[in-house]
């Protein structure tokens, strides 16, 4: 980083310093902004290809509108980093995405030129709404600018706010970042929509473009811009979906080229009227060779040597859980043709891009529509398919009312496949998949499983492709699986039936999901200290295996529920099946380890399961404390 001559760039270091550069300055800053962001994510890897395609973009909004009072907001968040370069954050960037140090999204807590929290994508404009309203109540000049792109276009909640924008007159303008890439390409009609507003109208003159825009300034301005040229035919306007819903259309225009965004920009911000929506084209992965060159753009990379552009490899070793779902699924295909797969904007997180080559009629990705994609799945299977919903659990809670009421009121034998279930390191909180198990073994026929290793996956997938009663879930966490075999034939499992994988006789572990190895340790651990112990695996949070619990608890001093989960998952199942039944009353010593009640910043994943207390020795420790805690101790506690 230090071998960067960076004279401007070294000269800013928060947007008001920007401000003092001459327009003919930036075009320089702009590419020490590119430089000093490619340097960076190589050290750190991370977000990178849509960062460098609004480097001028992010130049070109700090240098005209007044932030951080007029308060923008990056869709996503992952596109940020040029702007956190430029707001303070630069010597910190070092540290982006590792504990302790910079988020790889945006976080109120991290500056005050970050207004809103964000990485669900979608959520800009909405927010943008709620900036500007909230200042128009308060009679405050500052405006609410929303930076979306073409992918997040595609979710419903960008038109919901959209629908509503009117509220807001001229103090939310909405800039539409145009990449034609989501993660993947972007699907659907939106995106062609898109592809053809951009195809018919070429970027137009800076004259023509400003003349259309002194249309909506304020009066004076308006005339005399009037009186040096009468409108032109023709212009950046009328007609788009935009207008329908009540935005002022600007567009499309070059997001690359600063003196085009420069002027637009300004021309908007003095706006008179109502909420504009500025329609900026650029590049994915622009300015850096081999992102450009990529077919991902490269959207996340590892860290990665600036001058080849070669990213770090990950140590080989034993399949990533996506890699083995992905396999069992078309191997479930391959004997049904019934069975089909749904991704929301995720073709190569979840695995599915691998589906859709082997089988692209019964592959579908819906775009950033996840509600969409829970009731699009709910209709295939009271038509007779056999969906697999394959979404992330942190997505899968945006469609919790279509999980609900398409999926499981009506018993729709729906499988999820829910991906990055627990902790999930460099993304943080926003991304961790916590609550799924509470918040669907809360639902009537829902089933709910939660795969210990990769052959217990191939064994869930089989199981939910069999299962056609009702709705089913099953979750596997980020990276790669533990290396055991997989099985050569996948078993049907019993629903609701766990398994003992390690049979004791003072302390009993009851693990759901990949804790199995840490539950495992602990025994090992417990047995050196003479205390021996039962390790099982439930396999599912709903139903219950009861009979396995009721007999574990009856034959061991210490029962012990270890989930990657929130409260309200595995363990509140047992102890309310316990209470209900009497089995506490007769002093039964029970704890329950689960997430913690707060949520956790990025780390590395071992880390954050450490901070989080759900490692062995904390298994260990639970187990002694419960051991040790005399019923006179929980009389005192209780006086
Ligand atoms: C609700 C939700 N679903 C999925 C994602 C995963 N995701 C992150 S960025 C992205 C693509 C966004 O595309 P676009 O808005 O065009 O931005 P670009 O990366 O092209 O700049 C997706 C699908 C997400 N962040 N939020």
């Amino acid at each position: 980083m230090s071998t960067l001559v960076t004279p401007l760039l070294d000269s800013v270091e928060t947007p008001d310093d920007l401000r003092k550069l001459q327009p003919s300055q930036l075009r320089q800053l702009a590419d020490e902004l590119r430089a000093e962001m490619i340097a960076t994510v190589g050290q750190t890897g991370g977000h990178l290809g849509s960062g460098l395609g609004v480097v001028e973009l992010t130049t070109a909004v700090h240098y005209v509108f007044n932030t951080p009072d007029d308060r923008l907001i990056w869709d996503v968040g992952h596109q940020a980093y040029p702007h956190k370069i430029l707001t303070g954050r630069r010597s910190r960037m070092q540290t982006l995405r590792q504990g302790g140090g910079l988020s790889g999204f945006t976080k109120r807590s991290e500056s005050e030129y970050d207004p809103f929290g964000t990485a669900h994508s979608s959520t800009s404009i909405s927010a943008a709404l709620g900036f500007a309203v909230a200042n128009k109540l308060a009679g405050k000049p500052g405006k609410g600018i929303a930076i979306i792109g073409d992918g997040a276009m595609s979710a419903g909640m960008a038109y919901e706010a959209m629908n509503n924008a009117a509220a807001a007159g001229n103090r939310l303008v909405v800039i539409l970042n145009d990449n034609d890439m989501s993660i993947a390409p972007p699907v659907g009609g939106l995106s062609a929509y898109l592809a053809r507003l951009v195809s018919s109208r070429p970027f137009l003159e800076l004259r023509e473009l400003l003349r259309a825009i002194s249309r909506r300034l304020p009066e004076p301005l308006h005339k005399a811009a009037r009186k040096t040229d009468e409108f032109a035919r023709g212009m950046a306007m009328g007609g788009t979906l935009f207008e329908e819903l009540g935005f002022y259309y600007v567009g499309p225009i070059d997001g690359h080229n600063l003196d085009q965004l420069i002027p637009v920009l300004e021309n908007v911000r003095d706006a008179a009227e109502g909420p504009c929506l500025v329609h900026v084209v650029t590049q994915k992965g622009k300015g850096y060779g081999p992102a450009e060159d990529a077919a991902d753009k490269y959207h996340g990379v590892q860290k990665f040597d600036v001058i080849t552009g070669e990213q770090a490899k990950s140590a080989a070793g034993p399949p990533s859980y996506t890699g083995v779902f992905a396999q069992a699924l078309m191997a479930e295909a391959a004997r049904d043709k019934t069975i089909c797969a749904i991704t929301a904007a995720m073709p190569a997180g979840t695995g599915l891009d691998k589906f859709a080559k082997t089988y692209p009629e019964r592959s579908f990705d819906v775009g950033i529509a996840e509600q969409h994609a829970v009731t699009f799945a709910a209709g295939l299977a009271a038509q007779g398919m056999r969906p697999f919903c394959a979404i992330y659990s942190t997505f899968l809670q945006r469609a919790y009312d279509q999980v609900v009421h398409d999926v499981a009121i009506q018993n729709l034998p729906v499988r999820f496949a829910i991906d990055r279930a627990g902790l999930v390191g460099a993304d943080g909180a926003t991304h961790a998949g916590s609550f799924d198990v509470t918040y669907l073994a809360t639902l009537p026929n829902m089933v709910v499983m939660a795969a210990a290793d990769e052959a217990e996956l191939v064994h869930m997938v089989h199981t939910a492709a069999l299962h056609d009663s009702g709705p089913i879930a099953f979750r596997y966490p980020r990276g790669n699986g533990t290396g055991v075999a997989l099985p050569a034939v996948p078993e049907r499992l019993e629903i609701g039936k766990g398994r003992i994988v390690r049979e004791g006789t003072k302390v009993a572990l009851l693990s759901l999901g990949t804790r199995l190895t840490e539950a495992l340790k602990a025994a090992d651990l417990l047995d050196a200290k003479g205390l021996s112990t039962t390790v099982a695996d439930l396999r599912f949070a709903k139903p219950l295996d009861e009979a396995l619990i009721r007999r574990l608890i009856a034959s061991h001093d210490v029962v012990v529920t270890i989930e990657e989960g929130s409260i309200g998952g595995l363990g509140a199942h047992v102890l309310t099946m316990a209470s209900d039944e009497g089995l506490t009353d007769a002093g039964l010593r029970i704890r329950t380890m689960r997430l913690p009640d707060v949520f956790q910043d990025q780390d590395a994943p071992d880390k954050q399961y450490d901070a989080a207390g759900l490692n062995a020795p904390q298994i260990v420790d639970t187990v002694l404390k419960a051991l040790r805690h005399n019923s006179a101790g929980v009389k005192e506690a209780r006086a």
